[in-house]
């Protein structure tokens, strides 16, 4: 056991025990032109981001341990999208149809796909979810039963929503989860801020919160 140092109290970071979870780094969510900046956030907000966990991630896979990925979006047919998660917001474009980069949030689309700097590598399982949370209708759960996963540095976008849902949804599955703050982003600084609150508070209730720095030192050691 390595300690990382994080709030409330050091991460007891057991390795082979660890596994990376990159939370929704794709274009529809960085970029201009897809379903972020279509809900009308700014997306500079999120790409602050890149530049750590891309880091973070050579040297995860560097130290040899599990990295897995994430992507919301939902069947080109569109029959595992719920009817009132398409059209809230009352926008005039909504989740499948045509955007700059493809339909919006559409598996195979452009938009839909992780962005370059951070792109999976073979053996690096992609989870395809339909909803915020990545343990919700996907096979998350099985595969990191089956590699003897016990604790998630959890990192991507946005905070407040997937991070935080998946975050949640891990801790009542029994993982211990670290979550870096520089390698999450929100559209809102406010919600950055109690995003990671909401993690850390009353001693821990659904996690850590540390810096990849911090983490990258332990993945030395
Ligand atoms: N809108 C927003 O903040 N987030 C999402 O819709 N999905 C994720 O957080 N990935």
């Amino acid at each position: 056991m390595i300690d990382i140092a994080a709030e409330p109290y050091a991460f007891s970071f057991d390795p082979p025990r660890a596994a990376l979870l990159i939370i929704d780094m794709q274009r529809d969510f960085l970029e201009p032109g897809g379903f972020g900046e279509m809900l009308g956030n700014d997306v500079s907000q999120l790409r602050r981001t890149i530049e750590p966990n891309r880091r973070l991630l050579a040297a995860w896979r560097a130290a040899g341990l599990m990295v897995l990925h994430t992507r919301e979006g939902h069947r080109p047919d569109l029959a595992d999208l719920p009817p009132a998660k398409k059209i809230r917001g009352r926008s005039a474009t909504c989740i499948g149809d045509p955007g700059p980069m493809g339909r919006i949030l559409v598996r195979g689309e452009a938009g839909h796909d992780i962005i370059p700097e951070l792109y999976p590598v073979a053996g690096e399982p992609v989870i395809d979810k339909p909803g915020k949370g990545a343990f919700f209708a996907t096979d998350l759960h099985a595969i990191l039963q089956n590699r003897g996963i016990s604790q998630l540095v959890v990192t991507g976008v946005t905070t407040e929503v997937c991070v935080n849902t998946t975050v949640r949804e891990a801790n009542d599955r029994g993982y211990n989860c670290l979550v870096p703050e520089d390698c999450v982003g929100s559209y809102f600084p406010e919600f950055q801020a109690m995003g990671l609150n909401m993690i850390k508070a009353q001693g821990g209730i659904f996690g850590w919160v540390g810096t990849s720095k911090d983490v990258i030192a332990a993945l030395k050691q």
